[in-house]
C-alpha cells in the first residue's frame, strides 16, 4: 500500500512545521489552518481513521491524547479553551486516510460543528 501524505511527514520524506514528535506520534501545523492554532497530531502507525482502531491501539491512543494536551499547553491555548476533532469517514469530511486529531484553539468556537 502506498504511503499517505502524513506517513511521509512522519518518515521525514515531506516537510512540515513539527511542534512535537516521539517514537509513537508526530504533531505538526496544519497547512490550511481553521483557527489561530491548528495542529494535527498523528500516530506513526498507519491507522486509517478512528473507525479502524482496535483494542490493541488503546495505549497508543491514550498517549496521543496526553501529547495533544501537552501541545495545547505548549502553544498557549489550554487555558482559554481548545478543541480536539477526529474526522472519521466521508460524512465527517475525512480527507487524509491516516488517523489524525485536529488541535484547534485561539478563537471562540461554535456548537454544533458544521
Ligand atoms: P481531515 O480531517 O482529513 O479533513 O483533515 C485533513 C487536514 O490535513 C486538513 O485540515 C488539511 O489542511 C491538512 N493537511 C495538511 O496539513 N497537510 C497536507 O499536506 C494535507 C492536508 I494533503
Amino acid at each position: 500500500m502506498s504511503k499517505t501524505i502524513f506517513q511521509k511527514i512522519c518518515d521525514g520524506e515531506l516537510p512540515a512545521r513539527i511542534v512535537y514528535q516521539d517514537d509513537l506520534v508526530v504533531a505538526f501545523h496544519d497547512i490550511n489552518p481553521q483557527a489561530p492554532t491548528h495542529v494535527l497530531i498523528v500516530p506513526r502507525k498507519p491507522i486509517r481513521n478512528l473507525a479502524a482502531v482496535t483494542a490493541e491501539d488503546a495505549p497508543l491512543l491514550g498517549h496521543l491524547m496526553v501529547k495533544a494536551a501537552e501541545v495545547a499547553r505548549q502553544l498557549g491555548v489550554a487555558e482559554s479553551g481548545w478543541r480536539m476533532v477526529f474526522n472519521s469517514g466521508p460524512d465527517a469530511g475525512e480527507a487524509v486516510p491516516h488517523l489524525h486529531g485536529h488541535i484547534l484553539g485561539g478563537r471562540k468556537m461554535g456548537w454544533p460543528p458544521g
